[in-house]
Order: structure tokens, then sequence, then C-alpha cells
């Protein structure tokens, strides 16, 4: 006999056990009907509700299990950093209810944060962050003001996210970007040397030492025929595995202690940093192995056909722990950079491949660190390599053959503790605390889930596909919770999807892409919701417990966002004034509400004017912005908060600078003049 959705929310039906909340067979609907709104509004009983709406009893639980009510947060149990992709930002979530918190500025301008608008903080980042001298960059072309953000990575302490600072990469320019967690602000830019662009980063080793960053196409090194360049491929490209030391105080990179491992020019794909037990090793996978160039119009076949001809690409497999003690006596400087040559690395036994099935994508390190799981996107299995036998097998020197550039291949055979059939273009994965991995399926639209060996399971439970769940739609990357960490959490899972095709109302061609959550509690996994993402495309995102990150209430007063620390030029109260200097005019100002001081600013053309402007505000969010029109100006003045700006007086005419956060009943008032005459 059917049951209808009522008897089911009620458990009316006999044999059903009704709404499950927080384990309870609970009694939901409201006692009275409610005369007060209708079936669908307040005062309404929720077996009406959901029947009104069309909601099935799985979908109220769904509801019930991410719904934050209003007011109470800490339901929320993670904060997702992703990557905003080509939008060249970072976007803040919350994890259960998906909802967005924060973009934070990186490689592009942010009016509202008032990012590359006139900061002290982060125009210089965007303007300094190209490489304008010599390369493919030209000086007239001004500075890069896109990024295309793949990877994040927050820093670790014993491989555990320490909440401290966050990591992102510029897939596009070979640039990476730091952000510090105190202030969710983008603090440093660097345009990695000899990287023209880059995949394999960011991966932070297990205490924070270095971020790891390598190139994706391989980069130029031979300038002398570029003309011919493609035909002398071998011989004129070469990748580079960058390890950039991190500034244990600040999390800055110190490029002083940077260096990196100069790689055969096959295309380096994603990496990660070992930990535990493989602490101290990095390993990146490639694609491209044939070295293919393309030549579609010159009479070769297309790239992705030459690019996917062997059977093996080459997993990378590199100690850094060796290679920095290699580098302090036996290296050559590039662009700066400390570079160990490729002979050096083999001969050293730094570097060796180990075939891996084709066209790989993801290697992801387990997070006891003894398993590596390989995707090939144009193999059905994931290959489940173990670092004990890796090691081995270099210890043995059990290679196979060497490279067309004489490094060493070690048998695979030799190398691999398993392989699981988990389905059609597997691409990443993750994994939990109960010895679970779970991988993107990309072709197939679906997460597998499978097990690992020992510790976790053994025999033949060891290995095996255990569940798979339908996403909608192309899934890229996915991420556990804290699932690439030494203490994954499980509970949740998003997958990415790069398609959404039906699955939100009409916007227009360009769609949004999808993040799906998956329930993992349960026996199975199941699908929570569906979110949006208004700006793309997203790849990795990384969820780290909301306790883990310390961020800052409110500036302490008169703090430069650049140094942390209180500001040279912060003004308080009753400390305002303005100088001149011949053509500088220098102003030290304060905000307020519901004023801007001094709120007539009187410079000639072709002054250089400089203001510095402190919110003297002591209340958490009490945030005044600072625009003056025509001038291309937008700041955002946080509590406690000292910014500089600096620009030349070079139109004439009467602006009106105003605070544009609605910041008080007297908002609209606090404006003011600069006066060019
Ligand atoms: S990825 S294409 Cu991380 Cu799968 Cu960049
Ligand atoms: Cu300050 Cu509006």
């Amino acid at each position: 006999m059917a049951v209808t959705r009522r008897e089911l929310l009620t458990g009316a039906a006999a044999g059903t056990a009704g709404l499950v909340i927080g384990g309870v067979t609970g009694k939901v609907i409201a006692d009275d009907g409610g005369d007060s709104g209708g079936p669908t509004g307040a005062g309404g009983r929720i077996d009406e509700i959901a029947e009104a709406r069309g909601l099935e009893p799985d979908d109220v639980r769904r509801a019930v299990q991410t719904f934050l009510p209003p007011g109470k947060p800490d339901l929320d149990e993670f904060f997702v950093f992703s990557s905003g992709g080509h939008s060249g930002q970072v976007l803040v979530m919350g994890v259960p209810s998906m909802r967005l918190l924060k973009v934070i500025g990186v490689f592009a301008p942010e009016p509202w944060q008032g990012y590359a608008y006139g900061s002290d903080l982060s125009d210089p980042l965007i303007a300094g962050g190209t490489n304008t001298e010599g390369g493919a960059f030209s000086a007239d072309r001004g500075p890069l003001t896109w990024g295309d953000t793949h990877h994040p990575a927050l820093s670790e302490t014993n491989g555990e996210y320490d909440g401290r600072w966050l990591y992102i990469n510029d897939r596009a320019n070979g640039r990476i970007a730091m952000i510090d967690l105190r202030d969710f602000k983008t603090k440093q830019i660097l345009d990695v040397p000899n990287l023209e662009t880059c995949h394999g980063g960011c991966f932070v080793t297990q205490n924070s030492e270095y971020v790891h960053i390598s190139t994706m196409t391989p980069t130029l090194v031979d300038m002398s025929d570029i003309e011919n360049s493609l035909e002398n491929y071998e011989k004129s490209f070469r990748g580079f595995s960058t390890f950039l030391a991190l500034d244990p105080e600040t999390g800055y990179f110190d490029l002083d202690r940077s260096f990196q491992i100069e790689l055969p020019p096959y295309n380096q794909d994603l990496a990660d940093s070992g930990k535990l037990e493989s602490h101290g090793w990095v390993f990146i996978n490639c694609y491209n192995s044939e070295m293919a160039v393309g030549g579609n119009m010159e009479g070769q076949p297309a790239l992705e056909v030459q690019a996917s001809k062997a059977d093996f690409d080459y997993m990378h497999v590199i100690n850094w722990k060796k290679a920095e003690e290699v580098v302090k006596t036996n290296h050559t400087v590039l662009n700066g950079m400390r570079v160990i040559p490729l002979e050096v690395a083999v001969s050293e036994g730094i570097l060796h491949l180990i075939p891996e099935p084709r066209s790989p994508h993801g290697v992801d390190v387990s997070p006891n660190g003894a398993y590596l799981t390989v995707a090939g996107k144009l193999d059905p299995h994931v290959t489940i390599y173990s670092f004990e036998k890796i090691k081995q097998a270099i210890e043995a020197k059990d290679f196979e053959k060497e490279d067309p550039f004489g490094v060493p291949v070690l048998n695979f055979d030799s190398t691999v503790a398993g392989r699981v059939e988990v389905g059609a273009g597997p691409l990443h994965t993750q994994y939990d605390d109960k010895g679970y991995g779970y991988t993107s399926l990309f072709i197939e639209s679906a997460i597998a889930k499978f097990s690992l060996g020992e510790p976790y399971h053994s025999g033949d439970k060891a290995f095996q596909l255990v569940d798979k769940v339908p996403i909608h739609y192309n899934v890229g990357h996915l991420c556990t919770m804290e699932g690439d960490s030494t203490t994954p959490q499980g509970k949740y899972l998003i997958a990415m999807n790069k398609w959404s095709v039906d699955r939100f109302p009409g916007v227009g061609t360009l769609k949004p892409q999808n993040f799906q959550l998956i329930d993992l509690s349960g026996e199975r996994m199941e699908l929570l919701s569906d979110t949006p993402i208004g700006v793309g495309e997203p790849h990795y995102v990384q969820a780290v417990r909301v306790e883990k990150i310390k961020a800052w209430e409110l500036y302490p007063p008169g703090t430069s966002p650049v140094t942390m620390e209180k500001a040279e030029n912060a003004t308080f109260e009753n400390e305002e004034r303005v100088e001149r200097r011949g053509n500088v005019l220098e102003v030290w100002g304060t905000l307020r509400r519901s004023y801007i001081k001094p709120d007539t600013i009187r410079a000639k053309e072709g002054d250089r004017v400089i203001l510095h402007l402190t919110n003297t505000e002591k209340t958490p969010d009490a945030t005044h912005g600072f625009a003056i029109p025509r001038y291309n100006v937008s700041l955002s003045i946080d509590a406690g908060e000292t910014i500089t700006l600096e620009f030349v007086a070079d139109a004439k005419g009467a602006f009106a600078f105003y605070c544009t956060e609605f910041c008080s009943a007297l908002h609209l008032e606090m404006q003011g003049w600069l006066l060019v005459s």
C-alpha cells in the first residue's frame, strides 16, 4: 500500500519510522495546524509545508542536517577554502551549510576589500607579482590583473593544519600567493623564477618547511633559437620542481633558502608532499612523457593524440631532504634561484621515476603517509603505491630502465600495493579517518569509495571498491574534511563539479558550477545539497575545523595590514594634520562614525598626494570605505586599520570622496572634498 508523504513524515504509516532527527524518532509536526499562515508559511505544519513544496521525507532530513538557523553560525563545523579558478580569488565557505562567507582578493583587484585600488597592502602585490624584466612578459603590458587559482594549501604542523597561512598557486602564470589567516588578506605574491606556468602546487611539507610548486608546461630555457625550439624540445625546455622555503614566524616565502630541481620536459601535473613515514619526499605526476608539441596545422597529429600514445607516464619521486643538503654545495643559479641540475639530481639519487598508467592526474598521499593513490584519466583503475616498497626499490636499484634523460625508472611491479577498478575517468583521491579513499570519476560523474590495505584493512577487505555515488556533473577535485592531512575528519565530502547543466534556474549560457555536499557518516554515501558557485572555475578546496582558524576580531589601534604591527603613520583623534613639502602633500587623517578628518584636501595639479588613513573605531565590523571618484581609489579601512594611499593629482576639479560602507545613520554625511586646482 502506498504511503503518503504525510504519513512518512509523521510516522503514521504502519512500520515506518517517520522523520528521524538526531537519532530520535521525532514528532515534528506542530500541534495546531496554524491559522496564522498558509500551509507553506509561518504557522504551517511541517508535513503540510513539505507536501506543498513537493519535498520528500529525505529532503526534509537533509535540510535539517545542513540548515543553519539565523544567528547560529556555530553549527558550521568546517571552513572551506576554495580556489576561485580564473576569477583569481579564493572563496571561503562554511560546511555543512555551504554558505559563502567571503571572497578573498588574491590575483585580481577586488573593490569591496579595497584590494588593488590604492592600498599600500595590495597595490604593490598586483603590480609586483609580475616579472616585468625579460622573459615572456613585456613591461608595457602592465601588471597581470588575473590568475588561475588552483590549489589552496593550509600551513601545517606535524602534518596537521595549524590555521596560520594559506597558499594558492596561479596555474596560468606560475605564481603563488600567501594569505595571512589572522585577517584573511593576501600578503605576498611571488612570481616564481623559472616557472612560466605551474600546477604541482601548492603542497606544504609536514612542518611548513617548504611549499612545493612545479611547472605544468615546461619552461623554455634555451632562448638561442626560439623559432625552432619546438623541434628541439628535448633540449630547449625543462620542468622545475620548486621548494619555496617559508619563514617560520611570518609565513612569507624566503627565496634565499629556496631551491629548484631541474626536471625533464614532461608536463608535470599534480604533486603531493609526503607525510609521517614519507615526510621528506615529494611526488609529482606527469602526462605527455611523449613530449608531444602539437602542430595540427603543420602536418602533425593533434597534441592530445600524440600525448596519450604511451601506456605509461611517470611519477616523479623526489627526496627533498637529500636535495636540501646537496643544494648547499652543488647548484647553479638561474634567474636568482638555486637550481640542482638534472644530472646532479640523478647522480645524487634525488630523483627517480615510476611508471604510472596512462595520463595520470592526481597523486594523493594517505593520512599515514604509507600509500600514494594515482588516478589515470584513461585507465579505470586507481593504482595504489606503497611508499615502503618505493624506498626498497630505490635502495635495491630495482630499475626497469632509464628515461631519455638518464633518470632511473623503478620497476612498476615492485612498487605497487594494489589496484582498484573504480570507474571511468578517475582524477583525484581524498581520505577519511577509517582507511578509505574517495576518488572523483570525471567521465562517469561519480565518486567511488575504496579501501586501503594494512594497517586499515587486510585480506580480501583491502583494496576493494566499496561504494559509489553519482554526482552532477563532471566532477574535478573532491575534498573530504581535512582529508589530505594526517588527521582526516571524515563526515563530509564535497564534489567540485565542472558542469551543472540543469541543476539551477537558467542564468544564461554560462552556468554556475556546482559544489555537492555528500554525507560520509552512514553505510552508503549520500548526497545532501547542491551549491551553485557564482565565480569560477573552482579547482581544489581544503576544509579545516573552524576552531583551528584564529582570525582577529579587530586590528589593535593603528595596525598596518602590511606588517600586522603598529603603523609608523598611525593617526589618532586630534592628531590629524596636513603638511606640504614642495609638491608633496601629505595628510594624516582619521575615519570614524560619521566623519572623515580632514574633510577638505586642497591639492595643486601635479601634486604627489600621500594619505595615511586610520580607522579609529574600536567596535568589530565598524569598517569605513574611502573612495575618490574618477581617481580609481576604493579603500576598505577596517576598525583599527591604517592604510597609506599615494597618487598624483593629475586631473583638476572638485572630487567628492566618501565612505562606501553604510556605517551609521549619518553615513551619507561621511564625505568630503578633494580640490585639485
Ligand atoms: S586540477 S586542471 Cu587540480 Cu584536476 Cu588543475
Ligand atoms: Cu563610514 Cu559610511
